[in-house]
């Protein structure tokens, strides 16, 4: 029953991997202070390595992009050298290994990079506090000019080539969960009147200018993209926003990405204006590979897989738990139940 899980997947002509188990992106929060990975964060990876592709915590593209302590950067040196002896431990065993490129937009705070401006498609704020620092309270950001949007995209697509010489086999695109990229796709947080708002083609244009200049640097082979099509974090859901995806899928499916990532907490969520599941709907309008995510197990995956409903499956908390998440499952081993409480430290 689980056997599919377990052969191996051809991306494209660069990259196959060995089986269909993900790691899904999962921010720790536990990058040093220079927001370089550390040493604990080398060894939690390369316990991982037997995933068919681990994908790393959201790593943020440049210092305004943070929105939470300790993530960790791929814009200096430090941090560079720092991912290589990360994927060089994943690769040694066995495995292969995305970098989550990652910029929070409205969900930044400033108190995180020293001050200044937090940016977003427009001026609507989340409403609340930064998580477990209930005196940051989230601001109103500053609507981006099109310079800062030439500027974004250029910083995308260097910490991309960033992200190839710190040795990963690619990069994933956070496109979904409400920041930045996520901020220009919906109505709640884009209320542009210029050419990057107000029609789906407008809407979809900062998303695909990110993802055209980063496959234009290190190519599409190597350059996958996780969306949130229904709001539910960070997001308030807008029906006017199903027109947008509907443009911005099938104009992707052109771009032979090695593949699309549902952003989702529970893959059974029902959305009324996408006609059902986050991942069906996408299965629906994007003709390319397709990761699905989401509260599943390896067996609710696995039958997912069998009934064609996507084609990879990524799994987060239960990995958290269990550093041999893919080995307990292939050999029928017991899985520990994952609690928030894990996440005060690296297993
Ligand atoms: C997440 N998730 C997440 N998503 C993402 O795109 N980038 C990230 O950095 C994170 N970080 C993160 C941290 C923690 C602690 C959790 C629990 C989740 C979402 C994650 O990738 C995944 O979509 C969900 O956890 C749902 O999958 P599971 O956990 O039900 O298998
Ligand atoms: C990338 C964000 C870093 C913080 C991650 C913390 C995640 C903890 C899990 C909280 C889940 C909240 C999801 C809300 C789901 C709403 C369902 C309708």
């Amino acid at each position: 029953m689980l056997a599919n899980l377990f052969t191996p997947y051809k991306l494209n002509d660069t990259l196959t991997l060995s089986n269909k188990i993900l790691m899904a992106p999962l921010t720790r929060c536990m990058a040093d202070d220079d927001l370089v990975p550390t040493q604990k964060m080398v060894d939690y990876y390369a316990r991982r390595a037997d995933a068919g592709l681990i994908i790393s915590e959201a790593t943020i593209i440049r210092p305004d992009g943070q929105g939470y302590p300790n993530t960790p950067g791929l814009f200096t040196p430090a941090q560079i050298n720092g991912w290589h002896v990360v994927t060089d431990a994943v690769h040694k065993n066995g495995g292969k290994m995305f970098a989550q490129l990652w910029h929070t937009g409205r969900v930044a705070h400033p108190h995180f990079f020293g001050g200044g401006e937090v940016l977003s498609a427009s001026a609507q704020a989340v409403e609340g506090t930064v998580p477990r620092m209930r005196e940051l309270v989230y601001q109103t950001p500053k609507p981006a000019t099109l310079d800062d949007i030439k500027q974004l995209v250029a910083d995308y697509a260097q910490a991309a080539e960033n992200a190839i010489e710190a040795g990963f086999d690619g990069v994933e695109i956070h496109g979904a969960n409400g920041y930045l990229i996520d901020q220009f796709l919906h109505h709640d947080s884009n209320r542009r009147d210029d050419e990057y708002g107000q029609t789906p083609e407008k809407m979809s244009r900062f998303a695909l200018e990110v993802v055209d200049a980063i496959t234009t640097r290190i190519g599409a082979d190597r350059t996958g993209l996780r969306l949130s099509p229904g709001a539910y974090f960070n997001m308030a859901a807008d029906p006017r926003d199903r027109a947008v995806f509907d443009y911005l899928l099938p104009e992707l499916s052109k771009r032979n990405l090695a593949y699309l990532h549902v952003g989702i907490f529970d893959d059974s969520t029902q959305f009324d204006y996408l006609g059902g599941s986050a991942s069906a709907y996408m299965r629906s309008v994007y003709t390319g590979t397709l990761v699905g995510v989401g509260s599943y197990t390896a067996e609710t995956g696995s039958a997912a897989i069998e009934a064609n409903k996507f084609d990879l499956l990524a799994i987060g908390r239960p990995f958290i738990a269990n550093p041999d998440y893919v080995a307990k499952v292939r050999d029928g081993g017991e899985l520990v139940t994952y609690t928030d409480n894990m996440l005060a430290e690296l297993i």
